[in-house]
């Protein structure tokens, strides 16, 4: 999910052509303003952090773009893409260290794990995903 500051920076398109390049492949688009309760649903694993508070008042500041990737090992490819959670520490080459210098503004969020992204994926996607198939599958897989 691009947060707002990826949306109001104008990052939409830098960041969907990156996944894209990698070989993922998009199966659900959809950009909104969060509600609360839509926020507090996907961050309720961080509800007793300090930090909470002031994620929740983020990213329900402005649109966020939803993306539902799939591919071979997605999720570790995903996170790798978009490296560690402060942009400060991330590597070059990844979005968070090529675009973030915070903590708490890192632009983009990635599920951890299939049980999260499944969760997720339900929250932000609740029509479904488009089932579609890829002509250039047999070029980007062995
Ligand atoms: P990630 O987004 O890399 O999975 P996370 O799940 O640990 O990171 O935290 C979720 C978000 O919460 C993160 O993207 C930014 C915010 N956050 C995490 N740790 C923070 C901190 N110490 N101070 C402020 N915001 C923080
Ligand atoms: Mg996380």
């Amino acid at each position: 999910m691009i947060k707002p500051d990826g949306v109001q920076r104008g990052l939409v398109g830098e960041i969907i052509t990156r996944f894209e390049n990698k070989g993922l492949r998009l199966v659900g688009l959809r950009q909104l303003i969060p509600s609360n309760e839509i926020a507090e649903a996907h961050y309720a694993v961080h509800k007793e952090r300090p930090f909470y508070s002031g994620l929740i008042e983020f990213i329900t500041s402005g649109p966020v773009v939803a993306m539902a990737w799939t591919g071979v090992e997605a999720i570790s490819v995903a996170r790798n893409i978009i490296g560690p959670t402060n942009g400060r520490e991330a590597s070059p080459g990844t979005i968070r260290g090529d675009f973030a210098m915070d903590i708490g503004h890192n632009i983009i969020h990635g599920s951890d794990g299939e049980e999260t992204a499944e969760f997720e994926l339900g929250l932000w996607f609740p029509n479904g995903l488009s089932e579609w198939q890829r002509d250039a599958e047999s070029q980007i897989y062995e």
